[in-house]
Order: structure tokens, then sequence, then C-alpha cells
């Protein structure tokens, strides 16, 4: 039997990658934070099950990751563990270099320690954020990176001593490069849930207005269900390397909205610019969605797509396995059934 040791297991990515190494046979060890309010949602279906096990950990405090990997010795780990929001990392940006980028090394550096560097595979949450301001398009592997935050940056140490440790010590480390990747257990505070969420309270009029950033700003989004298993099949190569995941379409945030109000029967329609845009019912004349300049960024992606080329011929990647539409509707659905 695998024994796999996922970080930020209680995250989005992390509680869908658990339930497939589940499904497949593995014994799953998570690290979670303690926090004054345990918030373990997305995993707390999975706790009864005998092969799930979790441990008290940080991603700052390498005596905790040394101890648990040590005990552990795991077959695989799966570093999905960072502070992920790129808008706070403008906010907590020396917190985020701690864990996104010296996270990564203390991982690497316990897998040696412990006397794993052979046998122990990492995958490491590398991203799209790392093309930034994009320098082509659409981006692959290939594709020079242009860091555009705090969170970036620190992504971007994460990717390179990655590569640097599978090429000093014939490490088994791979990056997934993955585009934004969107679900019904996705953070509250990222653009789509923010959406999906307001769409289902403004129709059961609990809420009357959403208010946005940068509505222009383009995405490249997939289902984060399909993801987590493009993470296992990299692992599962004969070489360690480095894949971007992603559908090759791209949609801007106010599309997004036009299609989350759309399925729940509003029809929205996007009039004026810049500050002055707002969203609003056809049929009613109410205004639903307006821009709060509090919520651009002092650096903003806007235009990221990827190319999943690679990915479909070695991983067997299907990016179209869910649809920009399915997306849309599965968020929607779920957060109208929400009870508030
Ligand atoms: P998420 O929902 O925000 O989950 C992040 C996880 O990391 C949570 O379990 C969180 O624990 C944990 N965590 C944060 N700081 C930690 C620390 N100091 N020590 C230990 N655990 C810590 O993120 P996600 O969407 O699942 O993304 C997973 C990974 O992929 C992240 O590294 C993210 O940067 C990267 N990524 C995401 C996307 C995407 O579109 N979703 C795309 C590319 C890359 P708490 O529950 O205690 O907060
Ligand atoms: O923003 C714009 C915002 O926060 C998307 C993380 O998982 O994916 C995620 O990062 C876009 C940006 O995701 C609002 O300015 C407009 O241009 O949903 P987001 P993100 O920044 O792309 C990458 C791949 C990761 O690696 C990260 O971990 O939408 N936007 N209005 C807004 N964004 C937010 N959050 N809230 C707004 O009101």
């Amino acid at each position: 039997m695998k024994k796999a040791l996922i970080t930020g297991i209680s995250g989005q990515d992390g509680s869908f990658l658990t339930e497939l190494l589940l499904h497949k046979g593995y014994e799953v060890h998570g690290i979670v934070r303690r926090s004054s309010t345990e918030h373990r949602e997305r995993i707390a279906h999975l706790e009864e099950h005998d092969k799930f096990i979790l441990h008290y950990g940080d991603l700052s405090d390498y005596v905790s990751l040394m101890s648990i990997v040590g005990s552990v010795l795991p077959d695989e780990i799966y570093n999905l563990a960072a502070q992920s929001h790129v808008g706070v990392s403008f906010d907590v940006a020396e917190y985020t270099a701690d864990v996104d980028a010296m996270g990564v090394l203390r991982i690497l550096e316990c897998v040696r320690n412990a006397g794993l560097t052979d046998s122990c595979k990492i995958y490491q949450a590398s991203t799209s954020e790392l093309y930034g301001r994009v320098e082509e398009k659409p981006q692959s592997e290939l594709t020079p990176f242009h860091p555009y935050s705090p969170y970036a940056v620190a992504k971007q140490y994460g990717y390179w001593i990655v590569k640097e440790y599978r090429e000093a010590y014939g490490m088994f480390c791979c990056n997934g490069i993955l585009f934004n990747h969107e679900s019904e257990r996705r953070g509250e505070s990222f653009v789509t849930r923010k959406i999906t969420l307001a769409v289902s309270r403004i129709k059961k009029g609990i809420q009357s207005r959403l208010y946005l950033g940068n509505l222009s700003s383009k995405r490249d989004w997939g289902y984060a269900k399909d993801y987590v298993e493009c993470m296992w099949r990299m692992l599962q190569q004969d070489k360690p390397d480095d894949f971007v995941i992603a559908t090759g379409r791209q949609h801007s945030v106010r599309e997004f909205c036009e299609r989350a109000f759309h399925y729940a029967g509003i029809d929205l329609e996007f009039t004026g610019k810049g500050l002055n845009e707002k969203g609003i019912d056809k049929n009613s004349g109410r205004v639903l969605v307006e821009v709060d300049p509090g919520l651009y960024r002092p650096t903003d992606v806007v235009d990221l797509l990827g190319n999943p080329d690679k990915a479909k011929q070695k991983l067997n990647w299907n990016p179209d396995r869910t649809s920009f539409d399915e997306l849309v509707r599965i968020m929607v659905d779920y957060d109208m059934q929400m009870k508030y």
C-alpha cells in the first residue's frame, strides 16, 4: 500500500486529491494547522476513514515537517499548502514568501534528511501566475516567466528550487504549472466563488449587489476535480518533469458573471466603462454588479491562457472533460442549495 503525504489537505485541491488517493487504495496523511476555530468542512466526510490520518504542522515550521516526514516515510508528497490568495499576498508579502517559497525548500530538505532522496516522489503546486505579465500567448512550459505579485515571486522560488533539487540530487520532483481551477469547494474570496455565491444570495433576496474589481481580467478556468488527477499522473511517470495543466480556453471575469447570472435565470447587461461599468438586470433594470476600485490589485495579471499540449500527449490529459459552462453550472447549482 502506497503512502501519500498531502500538505494543504484542508484546501480545495487537497480535499479532492485525498478522495482520489483513498479511492486508489493509498494511505493518506495530511498536514493541518491549528486554528482557534476548526475549519475542515472539505475533509470532514473523510475523517472516519481508516486510511486517513491528520498531523499538526506548518510549512513555516521545519521541526514539525521533519517530524512528520520522518515518521510517515511517504512514497509521495503533494505540496499543496500555500498562502494561495494573490490579492492578499500584497498585504502579507513576507509571510507569503516564507510559506510559498521557503516552505518548498523545507519539504525538499525534510525528504533528504529523512533518507528518502531516492524513493519519495514530490509534487509541487506551481502556478500560471508565474507567467504574470505574459510574454507570449498561449503560455506553455517554454514560455518565459514574468511574475507580477508577491505570491508569484514566492512561487517562482518554489518552481526553481524543485528543478534544482531534481538536477543536483536526482530527486523525483515535479512542478505542476496549473492554471486556475475552481469548484463548489473554492475559497469564497476567489472571484468565481464570490460570483456564484452572490448570484445565489441575490436570487434569494439576501444580497442586493455584487462588487468586483477588474472585470476585464481573463483566465483559463478548469474544474479542480479534474486537475488533481493530473497531479497524481505526474508522479506516475517514468521520469520527473514539469507540466502545464489548462483547458486552452479563456474567459473574462465579466463573462463568468454573465454566465453565472444567466444560469440562475437573470440576464445581465454590462454598460459603462472602467469604474462606471455596471451589470444591469435586463428585465428589472436593477443594478446588480458594480466596480469597487478597492478590489483592484497594485499589479494585476490579466491575460492567462494555457497550452496543455504536453500534458495531453504525456499524461493523457483531456482538457475538455468539464466545459466552462458545466463548471459554472456546478458552482451555481451548489451555491443555490446553500442554507444561509
Ligand atoms: P487553498 O484552497 O487556499 O488551500 C490552501 C491550503 O494550504 C489550505 O489547506 C491551508 O490550510 C494550507 N496552508 C496555508 N498556509 C499554510 C501553512 N503555513 N502551513 C500549512 N498549511 C498551510 O488552495 P487550493 O486552491 O487548494 O490550491 C492548492 C495549491 O495549488 C496552492 O499551493 C496554490 O497556491 C496552488 N495553485 C492553485 C491554483 C488554483 O487555481 N486553485 C492554481 C495554481 C496553483 P488552512 O485550511 O489552515 O488555511
Ligand atoms: O482572481 C480579478 C482579479 O483571486 C482572478 C489562485 O488560486 O489562481 C488563483 O489566483 C482575477 C484577477 O484568482 C475580483 O484581479 C476581479 O485578475 O479568483 P482570483 P487568481 O488571482 O487568478 C492562480 C492560478 C493561483 O495560483 C492562485 O493560488 O479576477 N478580480 N474582481 C477579482 N478577484 C477577486 N479575488 N475578487 C474580486 O472581487
